[in-house]
């Protein structure tokens, strides 16, 4: 490929993603500061309440994960843990741009996604523990449930099928004339599948609203990046389905949230399809069972550094926007939230075995767990 041709198809057009001076190797998340850390970018469009509430689902994110673990260690959780440590502000930043008829197909490091989305703490306790009150009424696991009216659809466990999934789910609701976009995460290992260069070509050919969220956090599984893709930035890609790709510091929830208001407005307007790729890392291995051993020494303590909370407290309070108090203020909120929900998930009954014959296919078909009683007669 000539360079010319990348660099039109691939630009890092928000000024949002350019002032955080990702590198042309793309590990250069975040520009220090005089002493040395990393705040936000100050180019925004944000409200100071809006930036507080940003704030608040970063919290709840990270706090609910926490907790999630902590309930896991109790072997109150059944199935694993997947944490988003580091990533959490691709998640909010990007979900937070969006409008209530939007849709997102959120993936395991999207919990973010997910709350920002206005699902409650109390759903993902009782869903991760298999509860009768959990949405999926203890079917399926983790962030493995759906919800249509506040646009959120349950993930297909085979990576990159969610792609053809939500340029359908676009291509129904232009053919109904409603005007919303959807949003499809995906790491860089799922990128790297057939059902996501399939479905992601689809919506381009067909000018969808459909913007892929492209989560760089350097592993899939313990396969460091570079030995599953060739491109250096994942938002390369972008050039061979002709639409425009942006790079983005994943761990600057404000430039997360930029990015998305460009591209959701862009697809809006009738621009097609977008790839964003948001370069985070993955603190914590695939899942609490993974150790990482696997990491090259020093890796994991230069992105603690780049905390996204941490800078984004520390932006806060330098910008003037929240004082500390507040910020403690908010936490204490989050934390009666979570201890609330916890309980109330809980106090949930685990569901009865014939209720898994229900909500799977058609009800009125005789559920499977009757069958045998129906024979009888
Ligand atoms: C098609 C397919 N292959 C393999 C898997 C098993 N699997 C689940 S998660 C995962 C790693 C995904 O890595 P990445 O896409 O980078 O996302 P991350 O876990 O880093 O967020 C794999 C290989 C799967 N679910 N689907
Ligand atoms: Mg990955």
């Amino acid at each position: 490929m000539k360079k010319g041709t990348q660099r039109r198809a691939t630009r890092t057009s928000t000024k949002a993603s350019q002032s955080r001076g990702v590198g042309s190797n793309g590990d250069e998340a975040g520009q220090p500061t005089a002493n040395g850390e990393l705040i936000c970018t100050t180019e925004t469009t944000l409200a100071p309440e809006q930036l507080l509430e940003l704030y608040r689902y970063l919290k709840l994110t990270r706090m609910v994960e926490e907790r999630l673990v902590n309930l896991s260690r109790q072997t109150k959780v059944v199935g694993g843990v997947f944490r988003s440590l580091g990533q959490e502000a691709t998640a909010v930043g990007t979900a937070y741009a969006l409008k209530p008829q939007d849709f997102i197909a959120p993936l395991i490091r999207d919990l973010g996604a997910v709350l920002a989305k206005g699902i409650r703490p109390r759903e993902v306790f009782a869903q991760y523990m298999a509860k009768a009150w959990g949405p999926s009424g203890g079917r399926d696991l983790n962030i493995h449930f759906g919800d249509m009216e506040r646009g959120f659809i349950g993930p297909i466990s085979h990576l990159g099928d969610m792609i053809p999934v939500m340029a359908g789910i676009v291509l129904a609701a232009r053919m109904q004339k409603k005007d919303l976009v959807a949003v499809a995460y995906i790491g860089d290992g799922g990128m790297s599948t057939g059902a996501f260069h399939e479905g992601l070509n689809f919506a381009a050919v067909q000018r969808l609203p459909l913007i892929i969220v492209a989560e760089h956090n350097h592993y899939a599984y313990s396969t460091p990046t570079s030995k599953q893709t060739a491109v250096k930035n994942l938002a390369d890609k972008a050039a061979g389905y002709g639409i425009p790709g942006h790079i983005v510091d994943g761990n600057d929830v404000i430039a997360c949230y930029e990015v998305m208001k460009n591209a959701t407005d862009f697809a809006r307007a009738g621009g097609g399809s977008v790839l964003i790729e948001a370069k985070t890392y993955r603190r914590k291995g695939h899942a609490e069972h993974d150790d990482q051993r696997y990491l090259p020494a020093g890796e994991l303590e230069e992105w603690e550094r780049r905390d996204p909370l941490d800078r984004f407290e520390r932006h806060l309070i330098t910008q003037t926007i929240a004082t500390r108090e507040k910020l403690d203020e908010i936490t204490s909120g989050v934390q009666r939230e979570i201890d609330e929900d916890v309980a109330w998930a809980e106090s949930s009954p685990m569901p009865e075995p014939e209720q898994s014959a229900y909500n799977v296919f058609d009800n009125d078909v005789v559920p499977p767990a009757f069958r045998p009683k129906v024979l009888e007669v």
